[in-house]
């Protein structure tokens, strides 16, 4: 299956994702592109949206001490819902949806999640650190909600004056 990065600022990012109700071949068949899709592009999270599937569906491969990958790490996560969530943190966070650009996050430290894994099957995970924060990401995109729609009024105005600089040099170099 081919798929291909929506980018900011594409209003399809901005739709609230349908729940997905079939646990079927076609929603494996996107869980197995997106896996691979996401590590080639150096991503650790990757949300179906940001792929051209508006579901509430999201994966994330967390770097181990040594950096890799690990694909026993791989997180598959359905129609997740936070049911407990404590705590501040920050963290300097990036999207694949939003290329080159990297600013601080204030998010819960730790979340409860209840979700579905590939067969509709019932899960809790119980995160904090980067797992904590990776998910809180990706659960946003299921809203059509963007790390960069939480900066401040003066972050937000710069951000988006680089970007259009560098979408401007992206395009001129093609
Ligand atoms: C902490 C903070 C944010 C997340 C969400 C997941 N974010 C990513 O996976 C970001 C990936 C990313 C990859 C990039 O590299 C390429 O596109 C090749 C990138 O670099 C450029 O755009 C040039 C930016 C972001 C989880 C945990
Ligand atoms: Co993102």
């Amino acid at each position: 299956m081919k798929l291909n990065i929506v980018e900011y600022p594409d209003r399809r990012l901005r739709k609230k994702c349908e729940a997905v109700k079939a646990f079927d071949k076609k929603l494996h068949k996107l869980l197995d592109a997106m896996h691979p899709f996401m590590l080639k592009t150096n991503g650790i999270g990757l949300a179906a949206i940001q792929v051209e599937h508006p579901i509430r569906a999201l994966i994330l491969n967390l770097p181990d001490e040594e950096g890799e990958q690990p694909p026993e790490n791989l997180l598959e996560v359905i129609n997740p819902v936070i049911v407990e969530q404590n705590g501040e943190t920050t963290y300097q966070e990036g999207c694949l949806s939003v290329p080159q650009f990297y600013e601080d996050v204030k998010r819960h430290e730790h979340v409860v999640i209840n979700y579905q894994d590939r067969d509709g099957n019932t899960k809790t995970i119980d995160a904090d650190g980067l797992l904590a924060i990776a998910l809180q990401h990706e659960m946003d995109h299921l809203e059509g909600i963007l790390f960069i729609d939480k900066l401040s009024y003066a972050r937000r105005k710069k951000f988006e004056k680089e970007y259009k600089k560098m979408q401007k040099e992206r395009k001129n170099s093609k």
